[in-house]
């Protein structure tokens, strides 16, 4: 029996208890993948990232759009950051570690790759809850649902996050619907009205992590950010996320066109 608390540490290989977890589940949830120094480096990196695109005014990155809003002083920040490893350093630096090519083993019937040039690269999501923020959730959605809506045929994917922060109840949190990636296209497209419903689900688990974590999750799952009940920094939740992905490689250039999906950002509840 596999218990859906359980958590695992990345040593030399992904074990044969993941798969089966993630099999089962739909997630994995690895403690300490980074430290707390590299953290710190790539916050840092990441805030002089931050400060150089509000100073250019920058509005997009590849056509993937870039938005900005404001910390608890009042300061402007980037609350959701595509392609982030192509503008903080530490970012990119991280993204080279060797143990990102043992997640494969998670899809054996592809080749599998980051999407660091793909879809929307590595992107920060720095959720806050001020009077001013423009993001503080992310209502219930599937991640595999976009490229649905850009067309294309689906294969395999998984969303690699990494915590800066700690994540629980306390900041919001990410609410996931184990087993939900065994389900029918049409439940996985309009079970629920994406990025709009918040509402919680009797079937849905708090995934609890510290930062420094990795918590992996199929593509094909139900999952959202909760608000958090706190205003200003004990809100703060910042995690980066990028995409495993498998087919044929389609690497987004600077003057990209912006994907229909992100034409549909107004409807989404993020406030
Ligand atoms: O912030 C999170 O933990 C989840 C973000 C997410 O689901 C997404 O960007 O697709
Ligand atoms: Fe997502």
């Amino acid at each position: 029996m596999l218990d859906i608390n359980k958590k695992y540490k990345l040593g030399a290989k992904v074990e044969d208890e993941h798969v089966d977890f993630y099999n089962k589940y739909g997630f994995v949830h690895y403690t300490n993948f980074i430290t707390q120094d590299q953290i710190q480096r790539i916050i840092q990196s990441l805030n002089e990232g931050y400060e150089k695109l509000i100073s250019e005014g920058k509005d997009s990155i590849n056509g993937i759009p870039i938005n900005y809003g404001f910390d608890e002083t009042g300061k402007a920040i980037v609350h959701r950051l595509p392609y982030s490893n192509l503008v903080a350093d530490e970012v990119a630096k991280l993204y080279t570690d060797e143990r990102f090519k043992l997640l494969a083993k998670f899809i054996p019937d592809y080749e599998s790759r980051l999407g660091l040039k793909e879809k929307d690269g590595v992107v920060t999501n720095y959720y806050i809850n001020t009077e001013n923020s423009n993001f503080r959730q992310m209502g219930w959605h599937t991640d595999i649902s976009r490229d649905v809506m850009v067309g294309k045929k689906l294969y395999p994917m998984i969303n690699v996050g990494i915590y800066l922060d700690d994540s629980n109840e306390t900041n919001g949190g990410l609410r996931i619907i184990p087993c939900s990636q065994d389900q029918s296209i049409m439940k996985m497209l309009f079970g629920k009205v994406q990025f709009v419903n918040t509402k919680k689900d009797p079937k849905e688990i708090m995934l609890s992590a510290k930062a420094g974590d990795l918590a992996l999750h199929d593509g094909r799952i139900w999952h959202r950010v909760g608000k958090s009940p706190h205003i200003g920094a004990k809100s703060r939740r910042r995690v980066m996320y990028v995409p495993l992905i498998c087919g044929p490689v389609n690497e987004r250039q600077p003057d990209g066109r912006t994907p229909f999906y992100h034409k549909l950002g107004k409807l989404a509840k993020l406030k």
